[in-house]
Parts: structure tokens; C-alpha cells; sequence
């Protein structure tokens, strides 16, 4: 017990040693680079949640570890990619697209994964949900890839893109993943259950309105994207990964602590 606990602990601490190796500045951040600030910022950020998850999975209830876990991954996933897409945009100003569908490739589809436990801890929660909401991601995510990175038109990848989003949708506040978790929950199930339907619906919706400002808005008369178009986007994608990420994670921590204490004895 002590020395699972020990374990525990060294990891974020191990990972807290780690992490500034791949923090390596390939250049020199300019203090007018409001994006490149941002993408600083937010790698930090990124870095302390993964700590601050981890660590708490030490205070919460069994059913809710996992899930904390999981929010320490998706953290620490995008954390590292975030110190390769800073090093791009400072030395080249352009958008690190390929390295951004990486992180989501893998942390969507980790988000997914929470969604899943939530509903397991309900119940009987079918392994054809999670199996679902994984395809709307890909549908979600490839096209769009295929659309930035110039390998199809950029308007079809975002219309395939938005239905893939919008099956994940479906799924979700209607199909059989909508009915488990309003037939028989906990009111902390129940409650985590509906903040993670509004962040998917809300906080994943600043996603797409980046794609729009950059390419569909901050085009010139020849319609190519301009300068404005590439900082609008990764300014908007930042912002919507720190709602997604790392409030994300902290309203899964909020609900485990909650309900963790509740369940707990008042002490004599
Ligand atoms: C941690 C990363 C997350 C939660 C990434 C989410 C990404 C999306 C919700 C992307 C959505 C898009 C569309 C709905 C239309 C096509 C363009 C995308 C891929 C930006």
C-alpha cells in the first residue's frame, strides 16, 4: 500500500524531470509574438496540470483514478506536442498542422475514453458506444487533417469533418450512450455525464470556428489565406485546447473530489 503510493507519487515527479529535456528553444521568443506566447504559456500549463492530476488520483475514490489518469495523459500528451508546435511557429511562423492532428489523434480519442468510464460506472455501458464515439472521431479528425494539410479541398474535409462531429453529437445526447446515463445514475455520474455533453458541444465547437478564420475568413483577393489567417488559427485552436484539456480535466477532478468526499465517513 505505502509503496504503491510511493510509486504513484514518483510519477509525477519523474515526469516533472523529464519534461524541460524536450523543452529545448530553438529559437528566440519575440515579445510581440502573441501566439508564440501563447503556445509558451500554454505548454506550461499543460505541464503543471499533468502533475496536478496525477498526484490527486492519490485523494479520490477507486471508480474516478482512471479517470484522472486519463486526464493526466491527454495533458501530458499535448504538453510535449505543444513544445514542438512553440519551436515551429517561433523559427518558421507557419502552423504546425501536422503535429497538432497527432496530439488529437491520440487525446480525442483518450476523451472518448472518460466518456466511456463515466458510463461504466453506471452500468452495463456496451463496448459498441465507445466503438461509435472512436469512428466519429476519425470521420471528425482525417478529413480534416487531409483538408489543412492541402490533400483534399479544404471546404469538403471541413464539411465531412463537421458530420463526424455532429454523429458524435447524436450519440451523445440521443443515441444509446444519451439513454444509459439518464436511465439509473448517481447525481456525480449524472452531473459529469452533462458537463462533458456541453464541453463536447461548446468547448469543441471553438475547433471548427478556428478552421474558419483560417480559411475561409482572413482570405486575400486572390483567395489565398493571409498571415492574420495562420495567427487567428492556432490563437483559436490554443485557447480551445486549454478549455478541452487541462478545464476539462479539472471538472472530472471536481466531480471525483465531490463525490469522494461525500462518500466519505464524517470523521469522529
Ligand atoms: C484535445 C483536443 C481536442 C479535444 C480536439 C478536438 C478537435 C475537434 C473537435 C475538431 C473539429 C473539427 C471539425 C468539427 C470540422 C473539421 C475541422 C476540425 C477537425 C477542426
Amino acid at each position: 500500500m505505502t509503496f504503491q503510493k510511493l510509486l504513484l507519487g514518483l510519477v509525477p515527479v519523474g515526469m516533472l524531470a523529464a519534461l524541460p529535456s524536450t523543452a529545448f528553444a530553438a529559437a528566440n521568443l519575440e515579445s510581440d509574438d502573441f501566439v508564440g506566447i501563447s503556445f509558451w504559456l500554454i505548454s506550461m500549463a499543460l505541464m503543471a496540470a499533468t502533475v496536478f492530476f496525477l498526484w490527486e488520483t492519490q485523494s479520490v475514490d477507486g471508480k474516478w483514478k482512471t479517470s484522472l489518469v486519463v486526464s493526466g495523459l491527454v495533458t501530458f500528451i499535448a504538453a510535449v506536442h505543444y513544445f514542438y508546435m512553440r519551436d515551429v511557429w517561433v523559427m518558421t511562423g507557419e502552423t504546425p498542422t501536422v503535429y497538432r492532428y497527432i496530439d488529437w489523434l491520440l487525446t480525442v480519442p483518450l476523451l472518448m475514453i472518460e466518456f466511456f468510464l463515466i458510463l461504466r460506472a453506471i452500468g452495463h455501458a456496451s463496448g459498441g458506444i465507445f466503438w461509435r464515439l472512436l469512428i466519429g472521431t476519425l470521420v471528425m479528425l482525417v478529413p480534416g487533417y487531409l483538408g489543412e494539410a492541402g490533400y483534399m479541398d479544404v471546404t469538403v474535409g471541413f464539411i465531412i469533418g463537421m458530420l463526424g462531429w455532429f454523429y458524435i453529437l447524436y450519440e451523445i445526447f440521443a443515441g444509446e450512450a444519451a439513454q444509459m446515463a439518464t436511465d439509473n445514475a448517481s447525481p456525480a455520474v449524472q452531473s459529469s455525464y452533462n458537463t462533458m455533453r456541453w464541453i463536447v458541444t461548446i468547448g469543441w465547437a471553438i475547433y471548427p470556428l478556428g478552421y474558419v478564420l483560417g480559411y475561409f475568413v482572413y482570405v486575400d483577393d486572390m483567395g489565398q489565406t493571409t498571415a492574420a489567417a495562420s495567427e487567428a488559427l492556432n490563437i483559436v485552436y490554443n485557447l480551445a485546447d486549454v478549455v478541452n484539456k487541462i478545464a476539462f480535466g479539472l471538472l472530472i477532478w471536481y466531480a471525483a473530489t465531490s463525490e469522494s468526499k461525500a462518500a466519505q465517513p464524517a470523521a469522529a
